[in-house]
């Protein structure tokens, strides 16, 4: 059995991946799973440029959870700036090294190596780009997967679109998968369910239901089981482009047994997105569903396929099979029956632009340039970011257009 290696970088990375294993453990119980797991203990490695996160979490009783060797944490300030993460922090990044290898020799083979951070703050761009790199040359023949924090429309920070831009890049150039989320989308979600405790930790347990709802179709044996390189190539037509976002449905817990109808029509709703975009806007290019319950492939298809009739679910028409399902018989503790979908959606181009556009707000008056220069970037770094993250949005514009019928 082949495993999957964990880093957590920064604030967000590590606040998300502890709502992630406590998620996971949650609904495993006893049975933990190999692949995750090692002797009961995540196979992951929680990196930080500050003590705090890093404190609460070892403070907690989730402590016995971790190998405590796992926490690397530095002892400076935060990182701020991109550069600072990327271009300082070497002996922080040697020790982070050893503690990724040292897991890699407890595995019998490597599924995936995932990253998780938010692309806007230093550490989790800077450090996180420079583990991007470092796990691409190391786990060649594996899948590297991103589960990035994306800046919400209320950012408290001046420079993150030049850290986010830095950060995409080194992302779509070397990772398979990234699966994007937003606090914005994650407050929305949260609120419509009534909950009115707003909160990261609160949003991370949200997000962490999410992926762990993604994470279960693999974890047990079922009938169309899936695993990450199958879901990597059903929802991956271009290899430049893989920004997926994630829905679920039902979001009330008190519809204990939805119909799968009901299910379908909400796993396209805006209500249920975990990442703000809208679906109106462009065309799905690809999806991966796995619903949960007591059903079967064909009942889902037929139902699903009602659904897709409505004229605000559009799929590209050059793919005859842009959907794949998964059905587990497995119930979640929630409810009877839920759905999780992968979304592969070209409406995150217009997202990408937005942010390409603020970056250039501020690079037009080389604002804040500065803070970078002095970390160690160089112009022309920047300049390379953005016209990569043009390519990325041009790429999902192309295939925007419904009408084009030129690969039928
Ligand atoms: N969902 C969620 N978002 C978070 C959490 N903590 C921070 N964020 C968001 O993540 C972004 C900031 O990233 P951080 O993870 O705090 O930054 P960092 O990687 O530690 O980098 P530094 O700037 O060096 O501290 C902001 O958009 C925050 O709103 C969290 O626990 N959950
Ligand atoms: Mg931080």
């Amino acid at each position: 059995m082949k495993q999957i290696i964990t880093i957590q970088v920064g604030q967000s990375g590590n606040q998300i991946g502890n709502a992630i294993w406590n998620q996971m453990m949650d609904d495993c119980g006893e049975k933990l799973d190999e692949k995750f797991f090692r002797k009961g203990i995540p196979r992951t490695i929680l990196v930080d440029n500050e003590e705090n996160t890093l404190d609460k979490i070892r403070g907690n009783k989730n402590l016995s959870y971790y190998d405590p060797n796992n926490f690397v944490c530095g002892k400076s300030a935060k990182c701020l700036t991109f550069a600072s993460g990327y271009y300082g922090q070497n002996d922080l990044f040697d020790e982070i090294v050893e503690r990724v290898r040292k897991e890699q020799e407890q595995c019998d083979g490597i599924q995936a190596v995932q990253l998780i951070h938010s692309i806007n703050g230093g550490t989790g761009s800077g450090i996180g780009a420079k583990l991007v790199y470092y796990t691409s040359d190391n786990f060649c023949d594996c899948s590297k997967i991103n589960i990035s924090i994306y800046p919400s429309k209320y950012e408290n920070s001046v420079i993150y679109p030049y850290n986010c831009l830095l950060g995409l890049m080194h992302l779509n150039y070397n990772y398979n998968m990234g699966f994007y989320f937003d606090n914005d989308a994650l407050q929305q979600m949260t609120e419509n369910m009534f909950i009115y405790d707003q909160n990261y930790e609160t949003y991370n347990q949200l997000l962490a239901f999410a992926m762990d709802g993604i994470y279960k179709s693999f974890r047990h044996n079922s009938y169309s089981n899936t695993n990450f390189y199958k879901i990597q190539t059903n929802i991956t037509p271009f290899p430049k482009l893989h920004c997926y976002t994630v829905s679920l449905a039902p979001l009330f817990s008190y519809i204990n047994s939805p119909s799968l109808l009901q299910v379908s029509k909400e796993i396209y709703s805006k209500r249920n997105q975990t990442f703000s975009m809208s679906l109106s806007q462009g065309l799905f290019l690809a999806q991966q569903i796995m619903v949960y319950g007591d059903t079967d492939v064909f009942s889902v298809q037929q139902e699903f396929k009602q659904t897709l009739t409505s004229d605000e679910v559009q799929f590209v028409r050059w793919i005859a099979d842009p959907i794949t399902y998964t059905v587990c018989p497995v119930k979640q503790k929630q409810c009877d029956l839920m759905a999780f979908s992968i979304n592969h959606h070209t409406a995150i181009g217009n997202k990408l632009n937005l942010l390409q556009q603020q970056y250039r707000t501020l690079f037009q008056k080389k604002a804040y340039l500065h803070l970078f220069l002095q970390d160690g970037l160089d112009e022309l770094e920047l300049q390379e970011a953005e016209s990569a993250c043009g390519d990325v949005i041009s790429e999902y514009c192309c295939y925007n257009d419904y009408t084009d019928t030129t690969d039928e």
